[in-house]
């Protein structure tokens, strides 16, 4: 048993105190954990012959959190959910550029910054529309994450970058208003952090939606990051970075990665009682951890796994999918 094995079933105050060196990474916002530049590997275009509809999931008293990994997911507790329908994917590339085209809508990462919400002194690329992009570190370069001018969902990397050929890859460096938009748009919603968690799990306990061991038999369940992070990335699952929705085998529920690829938007705040994020927007709750989560850094592909990610903010690994309620008998 090693002590800071998420899962592993510890006294609650041995596992704080285990976990505890990674909190400041967890309230310094999604940026400090779990992350490394999408590679230049050439990846697979496509995995799924067509958009799967969405998936109907019944709803009853479901568990939730968990008592045995990173404090944040205390406590374990269970909750009544409706029956809802969820994205069968995260959203794609071509799914976004669909609303885009049918409204005009200019995403967060293309507008001009408030200046109310930059930090005096702050470098003079925040003043300028862009978004956060994942840069190795380096000697004299220790941050792994950059504020690129010109980043955005159309240039995930920022300038020179693009989509082109990448239709069916999830639409990333999206803010929580762009992903709100888009679902207002298509009629649905985001998922709170239960229902996400909720269809996550695929109808398993299990530490794991596919069981209680991470790759059993040396086979990846989802695209995460294998190696040392974040110097080397050995792609043991066939992604290094993003890979095509649905290329990895869906869960209990049908539904396609929930965990890995890219984080995804949930409706929840991340509160104060969670952790102080000290961020100047509006903080939520963010799930299912992304290709760049790593065993020896950031093991939150598991689906109680969860993270505080500013409102504002988008990244190239987070992403997301949308719900919709069920209709009741006589609606
Ligand atoms: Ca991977």
């Amino acid at each position: 048993m090693h002590a800071d094995r998420p899962g592993h079933r510890h006294k609650q105050s041995t596992m704080s105190a285990a976990t505890r060196w990674l909190w400041p990474a967890v309230v310094a916002i999604a940026l400090a954990a779990c992350h490394q530049m999408e590679s230049s590997l050439p990846a697979k275009a496509q995995c799924l012959d067509s958009e799967p509809p969405p998936i109907a999931l019944p709803g009853g008293r479901v568990s939730i959190g968990s008592n045995m990994a990173y404090p944040e997911e205390a406590p374990e507790r269970r909750v009544r959910l409706d029956g809802f329908n969820m994205d069968a994917t995260e959203v794609t590339n071509a799914q976004f550029a669909r609303f885009v085209a049918a409204t005009g809508y200019v995403t967060r990462a293309e507008r001009q910054p408030d200046p109310a919400l930059i930090p005096k002194g702050a470098p003079a690329a925040l003043f300028k529309p862009g978004a956060a992009v994942f840069k190795p570190p380096a000697p004299g370069h220790p941050q792994w994450w950059v504020y690129v001018p010109g980043a955005n969902w159309r240039h995930p990397q920022g300038p020179g970058s693009s989509i082109r050929g990448r239709a069916h890859f999830p639409v990333v460096q999206i803010a929580y208003e762009d992903a709100a938009a888009y679902a207002r748009w298509a009629g649905r919603a985001l998922p709170t952090e239960a229902q996400w968690e909720y269809a996550a799990s695929g109808g398993a306990r299990t530490l794991y939606p596919w069981g209680n061991e991470r790759s059993p038999e040396g086979r990846e369940k989802a695209n995460t990051w294998q190696g040392f992070f974040p110097l080397k990335d050995e792609a043991k699952d066939g992604f290094a970075g993003l890979a095509p929705v649905g290329c990895f085998e869906p869960n209990g529920f049908g539904l396609y990665d929930m965990i890995g690829n890219v984080w995804e938007w949930t409706a929840t705040p991340f509160t104060k009682a969670d952790g102080d994020t000290g961020a100047a927007e509006p903080v939520y709750t963010i799930k299912g951890g992304s290709f760049l989560c790593a065993y020896n850094y950031c093991r939150r592909y598991r689906a109680t796994a969860r993270q505080p990610q500013e409102a504002g903010l988008g990244s190239n690994h987070i992403g997301f999918r949308t719900v919709s309620a069920q209709k009741r008998p006589g609606q």
